[in-house]
C-alpha cells in the first residue's frame, strides 16, 4: 500500500468489569478488510488508551481516525480523545459511528471535531467513504454519511437494512493480533465462555422512547438461521466458546427464522439468551418454545416497559402487548424452563404531578403481579430518559415540559449527564426527587426479595438471607429508607444490577 492511509479503529470504555468483543468495530473492520490496513484499539483493555493511539498517529502511516459511540460511559474517551487528534494531529479525518453519533449527529458535527459520522448501518458506507475520499469523489452518492459542505450539513439517503449473507466474516485473527481472543468470552450465567453475537439490525416497532428507532425507522432484517449458526458453530470450534448473548435489538422478529435456527443448533450444547417482545413471543406456538427451550435458549429479555395500558399507547409500544397478556406470558414460561427477564420503564411524563405518582405506583404494584405469577421472572428497573423521536406525541410533551439536550458536545460530559445515559437520573424536570427516591427504593427492595438469577457468585446462604431480610418491606409496600438492605447488597453481595452493567457478564 505505502500511502499513509492506514486506519484506527477505536472502541472507548465502556465497562471496567469484562470487557465484551468490540463487534461495532469488528463489524466495521471487515468491511474494509483486504482493502484497507487498520489498527484496533480497544477502550476496555487499554490502561492508556491514548498513548497507544498517539504512537499510532506519531508513526506517520494512519490518516483516518474511526470511533464508534453509544450513548454513557463511552463519550468520556470518545470526546476527549477526538479533540486531542484535531488540536494536535490536524490531518487526521474523524469519523464517527454508532447510536450517540447518528441519533445526536448534530451537536457531533457542530463540535468542529468530528468531520463524518456514518449514520446508522456503516458496512457499505464506510470503506465507501474511505474510497472517495481517498481519490477525490462525489460524497453526495454515498448511502449513510453526515458531513458538512460549505458550513451546510448534508445528511445523505439512508439504508435502513442490509442482506447480512452478503456481508464479510468477521476478520477475528485481526482482533487477536491485538487482544487475545478468549479474554472476551467471560464466565456469565448461560456458561464458561460467553460471547455477544448480533445477528439482525433493526426492528419493526416505533416505539417512541427507543433509540433504535429515528435509525432503522421500523425496518428488520437479519442474517440467515443458516449463516447464523455457521457463525456460532465456527466461534464454538475455533475458540470454545459455549454460550452467546444475542443483543439485536429484536432476535424473535421471525419464528421461521428462530426454529429453523433452533433445528440447526440444537445439537451443539451452546446456551443462549435474546431480546424480544412479549406480544411477538406470546404468538410462537408452544411447539416453537419447546424447541427454543431445548435447542439451548435460556433466558430471553423483554421490553414490558409498564402496566399502565395509556402509556402503552402513549409511547407507541405498537403490537398486541397489554397488562393482561404479560401476566400472562410470564406465567406461561413458567413451563419452558426459560426464564423472562422484563424490563421497565418508570417516570414517563404526565399532565400533573400526583398523576406521575399515581403511575409510578401502579407500575410497582403491577411488578409485584407479575413476580406472583412467576417469581423467577427477572425484573429490569429503567428510569425513562427521553429519547427523541420527532413526531411521536411522547416527543411533544417532552418538549413541553421543558427538557432540552445538552446544546455542546462537551456538555455530555458534565457530571449532571452522565446518569441519563443509564437511565438512572434523567434530568427530566416533571421527576421530583421523591419520585426517583420510590424507584430506586423499590428497587433495593425487589433486589433483595428477588436476587438476580444472572449473578453467579451469589451463594444459596446469601440469596435466602437477604431475601427473607427484605420480606416485611415488600410485602406492605415500605420502601423507604433501605439502608441495611442497601449496605449488605453493596458490602456483602457485592450485588451487579445488569441494568447498569448492560448485560449478563460478571
Ligand atoms: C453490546 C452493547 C453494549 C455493550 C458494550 C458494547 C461495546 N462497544 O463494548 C454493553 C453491554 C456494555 C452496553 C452498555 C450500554 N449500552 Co449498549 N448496546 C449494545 C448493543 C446491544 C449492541 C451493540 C453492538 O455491538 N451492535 C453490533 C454492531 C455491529 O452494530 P452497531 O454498533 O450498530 O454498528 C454498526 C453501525 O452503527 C456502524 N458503526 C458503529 N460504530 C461505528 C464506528 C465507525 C468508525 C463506523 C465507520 C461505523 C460504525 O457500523 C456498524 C456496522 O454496520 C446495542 C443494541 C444493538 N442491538 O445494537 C446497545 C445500545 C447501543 N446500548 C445502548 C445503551 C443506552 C447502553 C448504555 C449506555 C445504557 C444501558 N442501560 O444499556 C450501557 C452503558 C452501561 C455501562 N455502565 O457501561 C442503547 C443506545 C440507545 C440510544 N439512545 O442511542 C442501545 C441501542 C440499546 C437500546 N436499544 O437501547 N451496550
Ligand atoms: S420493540 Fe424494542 S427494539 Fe423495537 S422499537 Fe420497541 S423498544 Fe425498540
Amino acid at each position: 500500500m505505502g500511502k499513509a492511509n492506514k486506519v484506527i479503529l477505536f472502541n472507548p470504555l465502556v465497562t471496567k468489569y469484562k470487557a465484551r468483543i468490540p463487534l461495532s468495530i469488528l463489524q466495521v473492520a471487515a468491511s474494509i478488510y483486504g482493502n484497507y490496513e487498520f489498527v484496533l484499539v480497544d477502550g476496555n483493555r487499554e490502561d492508556d488508551p491514548w498513548s497507544k493511539i498517539k504512537n499510532y498517529l506519531n508513526t506517520g502511516e494512519f490518516h483516518y481516525f474511526g470511533c464508534t459511540v453509544m450513548p454513557g460511559p463511552q463519550l468520556r474517551q470518545a470526546i476527549p480523545f477526538t479533540k486531542r487528534i484535531k488540536e494536535e494531529y490536524p490531518d487526521i479525518t474523524i469519523i464517527w459511528g454508532g447510536y450517540f453519533a447518528s441519533n445526536q449527529y448534530k451537536v457531533c458535527m457542530e463540535s468542529g471535531y468530528v468531520d463524518y459520522i456514518i449514520n446508522g448501518i456503516g458496512d457499505l458506507a464506510f470503506p465507501a467513504l474511505l474510497d472517495a475520499l481517498e481519490n477525490s469523489t462525489d460524497l453526495f452518492k454515498i448511502n449513510n454519511l453526515i458531513f458538512r459542505k460549505n458550513e451546510e450539513l448534508i445528511k445523505t439517503h439512508k439504508i435502513t437494512s442490509i442482506d447480512m449473507d452478503s456481508l464479510k466474516t468477521f476478520p477475528y485473527q485481526e482482533l487477536e493480533r491485538f487482544y487475545p481472543i478468549t479474554s472476551y468470552f467471560g464466565k456469565t450465567h448461560l456458561g464458561l465462555r460467553t460471547t455477544l453475537y448480533h445477528s439482525s439490525f433493526g426492528c419493526p416497532f416505533t416505539c417512541s422512547f427507543c433509540g433504535i428507532v429515528p435509525i432503522f425507522e421500523a425496518r428488520w432484517k437479519g442474517m440467515s438461521a443458516e449463516r447464523l449458526y455457521r457463525e456460532i458453530k465456527y466461534l464454538k470450534d475455533e475458540y470454545g466458546v459455549d454460550s452467546v448473548e444475542f443483543c439485536d435489538n429484536n432476535f424473535f422478529v421471525s419464528e421461521k427464522r428462530v426454529r429453523r435456527f433452533c433445528e440447526l443448533i440444537q445439537d451443539e450444547h451452546i446456551k443462549w439468551w435474546g431480546e424480544a417482545r412479549i406480544d411477538t413471543l406470546d404468538k410462537f406456538s408452544d411447539e416453537t418454545l419447546s424447541l427454543m427451550e431445548n435447542a439451548g435458549c435460556k433466558m430471553i429479555f423483554l421490553g414490558a416497559e409498564t402496566g399502565n395500558e395509556e402509556t402503552l399507547k402513549a409511547i407507541d409500544k405498537g403490537g398486541t402487548q397489554n397488562a393482561s397478556q404479560m401476566i400472562r406470558f410470564a406465567a406461561r414460561m413458567k413451563r419452558f424452563n426459560i426464564i423472562p427477564e422484563y424490563s421497565f420503564v418508570l417516570g414517563f411524563p404526565a399532565e400533573t404531578p400526583q398523576k406521575v405518582m399515581a403511575m409510578i405506583d401502579e407500575d410497582i404494584n403491577f411488578i409485584k403481579q407479575v413476580k406472583e405469577a412467576n417469581p423467577d421472572t427477572e425484573i429490569i428497573i429503567y428510569v425513562y430518559s427521553p429519547v427523541l423521536t420527532e413526531g411521536s406525541d411522547l416527543y411533544e410533551s417532552v418538549k413541553a415540559s421543558g427538557f432540552q439536550f445538552p446544546e455542546k458536545l462537551d456538555d455530555w460530559l458534565d457530571q449532571e449527564w452522565k446518569g441519563f445515559d443509564l437511565r438512572k437520573n434523567p434530568l427530566t424536570p416533571w421527576l421530583t426527587a421523591k419520585m426517583i427516591n420510590k424507584i430506586r427504593n423499590f428497587e433495593v427492595v425487589l433486589n433483595a426479595r428477588y436476587p438476580t438469577a444472572q449473578d453467579v457468585k451469589l451463594s444459596k446462604f446469601q440469596r435466602k438471607t437477604i431475601s427473607l431480610l427484605s420480606q416485611i418491606r415488600y410485602k406492605t409496600n415500605f420502601f423507604n429508607f433501605p439502608y441495611e438492605l442497601k449496605f449488605l447488597l453493596r458490602f456483602w453481595l457485592r450485588y451487579r444490577q445488569p441494568e447498569i452493567e448492560g448485560a449478563t457478564m460478571l
